[in-house]
Order: C-alpha cells, then structure tokens, then sequence
C-alpha cells in the first residue's frame, strides 16, 4: 500500500474546514487510491471544536484515511506536509483598516510560511483559501525562501466555478460544454472573469453572448459580489461551495488540466500579460505532471486590458502595504 500523503489544514474547526476535511478524507482531494494523514492546525481556543470534528471523522471509518493529528503549534501541524490548506485568517471586523487587516494576517501567514519552510517536505504545494487570499500567500512565501515561490498559491477557483454556471445559465449549454474561461487578478471585488477567449460547445463565449451591457453589468458584478450576496442569502460566508473550490484547485494542480481547456489559478506572476512580477495573481494555467503554466499568446482587449490592470494595481498597492509593515 502507499504511504500516505501528509495534508495540513488551518482553520480546521471552522466553516470551510468543516466542509473541506471529509471531502479530504474520502479521497477526493488527491484520488480514490492515495491514502491521506490529516493533521489539523487551530488556534488553542479552537482546539476542542477540532477535536470534535476528528471524532466524526474517525465515525466515518473512511478507507483511506491513515491518522488525525491536532495542533495550536504551526512547527508541528506542518511537520512533512505535502499539501498545506491554509483556510484558517482573520476576518475584516467592523472599522478596521486594510493596513490593520494585513497586520493581523502577517501575524498568521509569516509564521506559518516560516515553518512551512522548516518542516514541510521539499515539494510541498500551498493553496491559500484565507482572506486577503493572494496577499497572505505573498506574506507565507516571502516568509518561506527555501520553498520554490511556485509553490504558493491563493484560491480563485471559487470565482471561476461561479463565472462558469452564471455562463451556463445565460447561454443554455451545460458547465460541462464551457471551456477556457479565466479569473485575472486579486480575488476580491476587482477581480476579473474574462469570457473573450472562453468556448460555449466550441463557439466563442463572448461572441455567443454578444451582449456587452450583460457582461459589464450583470456577469462581472455577479460573480466578483456572489461572496456577498450568499452572506446575504445564507446568514454566513460560503463554505460547501469553498471547499469545493479547493479540493479542485488542488486535484487539478496535481492531477492536471483536461486537454484543451485550463483553470484560473493565482500563482506568483512570471510577468505575463504584464502582471509585476511576484505579485500572486489569477491567470489562466493549465496543469499536467503535477505542474502547472500560464497559458500564452492571449490577445488582450481594451476592455479586458483596463480590468485586469485594476485588479492588479490593487494587488500591486496591497504588496507595497505589507512591505511597508516589514511583512516581506
Ligand atoms: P471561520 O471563521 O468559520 O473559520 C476560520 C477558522 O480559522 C476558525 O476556526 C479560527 O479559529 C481559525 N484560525 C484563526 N487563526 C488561525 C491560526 N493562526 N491558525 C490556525 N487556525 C486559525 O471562517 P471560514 O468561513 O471557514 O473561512 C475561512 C477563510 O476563508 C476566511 O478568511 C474567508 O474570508 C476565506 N474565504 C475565501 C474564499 C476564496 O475564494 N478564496 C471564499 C470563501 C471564504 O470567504
């Protein structure tokens, strides 16, 4: 039998966590035949509801699951991980600033990118969930010099699931049949799904659509505000839909891309399509051998062009503050 993959997840007694630990444990993170060893990392007061939630994981006898570990301690939660879910942040309260929100991330996502870097295995891959999800990957990878920077990477899956059923809604065809669709940028109100070089069973999306007002008005701001219109809707944050979104970011990252089409990943820019270098971005990736790479030589509009740009820039001002707090 093989042995088991390593998978660190913060914040584990929360929401997300709640959601995301059983999809792990039942193999569909990694696939059917990978046997997984969890261990859950949370802050001491969260330890107990942890503990709770490893109890029903152990009342799922799930085949492939091989051990629970629970820890408040970042050096030991981290200890040979291959995959680290870092989902556990601290939200936005009311009246706090941005610079107070980096701040208090910066004092999660340092010292665990710090002992992700002691303790993790050497090809550890890093999905951040936790928001400011691009910036606290920055904050974990600059805390993390021996770990590839490739490695680090934020969550804007949940924003490309989002943007392909509102596509699917509006032209009729079924998710199934959309292909290459793409979130550029900072996964936050700026971010931007770019439909001009996705396919609707085979045809252009946009000109399928060919409906500008729709886009500007009604697709973009649905799925950039479909965070909160589910707060709204639901009395709290996505959760199920989140977890869902990670467990695909990361099997399509190890498992790939399907021939032919890509996924939206936020991974340290290489400067492509004029994204500053570092910045952890979204692109359109495709994934195979447990790799993955910007898709090249898309053409750039003027409107595509003047939305990216304005999410970039506030990853770029985002950056400039953490550096400013001596987080890089
Ligand atoms: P919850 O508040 O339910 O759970 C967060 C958990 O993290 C809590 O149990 C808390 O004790 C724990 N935690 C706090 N600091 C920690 C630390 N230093 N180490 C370990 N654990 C720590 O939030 P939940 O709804 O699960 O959301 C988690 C994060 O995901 C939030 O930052 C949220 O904004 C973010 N989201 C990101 C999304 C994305 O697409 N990238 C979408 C969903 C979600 O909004």
């Amino acid at each position: 039998s093989r042995t088991p993959v390593t998978v660190t997840v913060t914040g584990a007694a929360g929401q997300i966590g709640y959601a995301l630990l059983f999809r792990i444990a039942s193999g569909q993170l990694l696939g059917p035949d990978v046997p997984v060893k969890l261990n859950l990392l949370e802050i001491t007061p969260a330890l107990k509801a942890a503990e709770g939630t490893a109890m029903e994981l152990d009342d799922c006898a799930f085949p492939l699951l091989s051990g629970i570990d629970i820890s408040d301690d970042p050096n030991v939660a981290f200890a040979g991980t291959n995959v680290a879910l870092l989902v556990g942040a601290r939200p936005r309260t009311k009246g706090m600033e941005r610079g107070d929100l980096l701040e208090a991330n910066g004092g999660i996502f340092k010292p665990q990118g710090r002992a992700i870097n002691d303790h993790a295995v050497d090809d550890v891959r890093v999905l951040v969930v936790g928001n400011p999800a691009n910036t606290n990957a920055l904050i974990a990878q600059a805390a993390a010099p021996d770990v590839p920077a490739e490695r680090f990477t934020a969550m804007t899956r949940l924003d490309h699931n989002r943007a392909l059923t509102q596509l699917s809604k509006k032209t009729g065809a079924p998710v199934s049949e959309i292909r290459r669709l793409t979130i550029w940028g900072n996964h936050s109100a700026t971010q931007y799904p770019d439909i001009f070089h996705a396919e609707v069973a085979g045809k252009n999306a946009a000109e399928t659509v060919n409906d500008e007002t729709w886009l500007a008005e009604e697709f973009i701001p649905t799925v950039a505000k479909r965070g909160a219109a589910i707060i709204e809707a639901r009395g709290a944050s996505s959760a199920a839909s989140a977890a869902n979104a990670a467990v695909d970011h990361v099997h399509t990252w190890v498992n790939g891309t399907a021939e032919g089409d890509w996924t939206s990943m936020a991974i340290p820019s290489d400067g492509s399509y004029g994204v500053p270098e570092g910045l952890i971005s979204s692109f359109p990736v495709t994934c195979r051998d447990g790799r993955y790479e910007i898709v090249q030589g898309l053409e750039i509009n003027e409107f595509s062009r003047t939305r990216i740009d304005a999410s970039v820039n506030e990853l770029a001002e985002e950056r400039e503050a953490v550096r400013g707090l001596g987080l890089l």
